[in-house]
C-alpha cells in the first residue's frame, strides 16, 4: 500500500530550507515569505513567516510531504506545531555561517523530543564554498550528543542533492521502502 511520510525541513536563517523545498516538490510549492525586517534584512530580501508545504511523489506510489519551518527564534512556536505526527527532521545548516556546531545545538536542543521519537539527517547547505571542516565538525558533534552522525555536504538547489538527504532519511524510517510490496 502507499505510504504518506511527512517530514519538517528546520534550520537557521537562510540556510536554504524554503529552497530545499521548491527544489523536491512535485506540485507548486506553498509558501509564506514576507518583507525581513530588522537583523534578518541584512542577510535576505524575505523570510519564511510560518511554513512552506511542499510534495514528493515517488515511483512506488509513496508520497512525501515537505513542510518547512521558518528559521527566525521568534516564529519557534511553528517548529512543534509543523513537527506533529513528522517522521522526521531535516535539519538544514548554513556551512558558511560563522558557527555551525553552534546552529546544530540550537536546534537539536529546541526539537530534542521531536529528534528522539523520530529521526534525523544533517545536510550542511553553501558547502560549495565551506570546505569539510564544517561537516566533520558536525559529524563529531551529533556524535558526542548521541545521534546517529548522518551528515552530507548539499546545494539546497539541488533536487537530486535533496533527494539523497531525504531518502536517507526515509530508509531510516523504513528499511523496506521501496521493496516490492
Ligand atoms: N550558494 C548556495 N546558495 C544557496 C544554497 N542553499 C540555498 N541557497 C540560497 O540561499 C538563499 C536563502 O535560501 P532560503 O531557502 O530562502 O533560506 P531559508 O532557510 O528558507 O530561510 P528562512 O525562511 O529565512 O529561515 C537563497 O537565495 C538560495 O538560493 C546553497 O547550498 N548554496
Ligand atoms: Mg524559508
Amino acid at each position: 500500500m502507499a505510504q504518506i511520510y511527512k517530514l519538517l525541513f528546520a534550520g537557521p536563517v537562510g540556510a536554504g530550507k524554503t529552497t530545499a523545498i521548491q527544489s523536491l516538490s512535485d506540485i507548486e510549492v506553498v509558501s509564506t515569505e514576507a518583507k525581513a525586517s530588522d537583523d534578518v534584512r541584512l542577510l535576505k530580501e524575505t523570510t519564511t513567516v510560518a511554513m512552506d508545504y511542499g510534495l514528493m511523489r515517488l515511483a512506488n506510489g509513496d508520497q512525501v510531504r515537505l513542510y518547512g519551518a521558518p528559521g527566525q527564534k521568534r516564529f519557534d512556536f511553528m517548529w512543534d506545531i509543523l513537527s506533529e505526527n513528522a517522521l522526521g527532521l531535516v535539519l538544514l545548516l548554513n556551512g558558511q555561517a560563522s558557527n555551525p556546531v553552534a546552529d546544530l545545538r540550537t536546534y537539536v536542543t529546541a526539537l530534542r523530543d521531536f529528534i528522539v521519537r523520530t529521526t534525523l539527517v544533517v545536510g550542511i547547505t553553501h558547502a560549495e564554498a565551506a570546505g569539510w571542516q564544517a561537516r566533520q565538525e558536525v559529524a563529531r558533534e551529533l556524535v558526542s550528543l548521541g545521534l546517529p552522525p548522518t551528515v552530507m555536504d548539499t546545494d539546497a538547489r539541488s533536487r537530486a542533492h535533496m533527494a539523497a538527504l531525504v531518502t536517507a532519511l526515509i530508509y531510516d524510517i523504513d528499511p523496506f521502502a521501496g521493496a516490492a510490496s
